[in-house]
């Protein structure tokens, strides 16, 4: 905890300061959010969670039965090691830039194959669930790993409210496109804006998560404030940052990475050391931290609760 101590100057370990620091930036949103749906009564879920006096943040203190037991990656090390394009293609860049980013009155909004499109803000999204801590090891394609405690809900609770057609089966995650804010984005290092997708069982299954914060604070914005996807037995680059629109499909949506390079970086991308990527390996992983490499599992663990899924195909032609 010493590391950690320092990172926060404060005696106090993070679990114990979260809930008054979360609470306050909720205001802080409460009052953005207010003010950008000028005069658009609050849906009635917040409204009703306010009332109640109920933190809408409160999250899971236990570990969710989806959480590693593994040891934590620091703090530090989570924030400070960093893939996010739109600020640099260097792992410290993002660190270095991303603080530009605004997310004052940040909306995501959810359309395409729904009944019901919505734009939320990011407080709405917050209060359709209790904010749960689940500890997911997020597996880079670039063959190394850490142990990361998110704070997020199933992304399942976001679809579920905007009543996906028959018709929709597939999910695509747009991330904000602004060079102004986002100084990658001058250059071509990817076909922006950064874009990516799911098949809707994948999108729905419980262990997908919208993405709030990580060791009970907000989100830094490296890390893809204020709202990013993760979706754990996938490669890291399907966890898309800083989201503006989540737009239910029926054909299976064009991906960043795989538009930039198919032979290297398919639509499904699920953790497989059984299936290398062109230039490397992909058998061993190392955790950022160590020194030896690890054995990678097969859907980075997961298989318990995602291998079902891929019943019957072959995923080294869909991989
Ligand atoms: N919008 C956006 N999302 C992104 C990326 C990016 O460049 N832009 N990089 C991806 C990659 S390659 C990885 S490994 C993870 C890294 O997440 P982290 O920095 O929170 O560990 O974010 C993913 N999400
Ligand atoms: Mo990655």
């Amino acid at each position: 905890m010493m590391r950690l101590n320092s990172i926060f100057k404060t005696d106090t370990r993070p679990s114990e300061i979260t809930p008054k620091k979360v609470l306050e930036s909720r205001r802080s949103w409460m009052k953005y959010g207010a003010l950008s749906l000028a005069g658009i009564a609050l849906p009635a879920r917040s409204e009703d969670a306010v009332k109640e006096k109920k933190s809408p943040l409160s999250f899971d203190k236990q570990k969710s039965k989806y959480s590693t037991n593994e040891e934590k990656s620091s703090y530090s090390d989570i924030t400070s090691y960093n893939n996010f394009y739109e600020f640099g293609t260097g792992k410290e860049d993002p660190a270095q830039y991303a603080h530009q980013l605004n997310t004052d009155g940040w909306t995501v909004e959810v359309v395409g194959e729904v009944l019901k499109p919505r734009i939320f803000d990011v407080d709405q999204m917050m209060s359709l669930a209790p904010l749960e801590e689940r500890i997911y090891r997020l597996r880079c394609v670039e063959a190394w790993s850490m142990v990361i405690p998110w704070l997020g809900l199933p992304l399942s609770k976001i679809l579920n409210e905007v009543q996906p057609t028959g018709n929709a089966r597939f999910v695509e995650f747009v991330s904000l496109h602004d060079p102004e804010q986002m100084p990658g984005q001058r250059r071509p290092s990817l076909d922006w804006p950064y874009t990516e997708g799911l098949r809707i069982d994948e999108a729905m299954n419980p262990l997908t998560l919208l993405t709030m914060g990580l060791y009970g604070e907000l989100l830094p914005n490296q890390n893809g404030a204020p709202v990013r996807l993760v979706v754990p037995w996938k490669y890291g680059f399907k966890s898309s940052k800083s989201i503006v629109t989540i737009r239910l499909t029926e054909h299976q949506p064009r991906t960043s990475w795989n538009h930039s390079n198919p032979s290297e970086y398919g639509f499904y991308s699920n953790v497989n050391p059984n299936v290398s990527h062109p230039r490397w390996s992909q058998r061993k992983e190392r955790r950022i931290g160590e020194f030896f490499k690890r054995d990678t599992e097969l859907f980075n663990g997961y298989s318990e609760w995602v291998s079902g899924m891929y019943g019957g195909m072959d995923l080294s032609a869909h991989f």
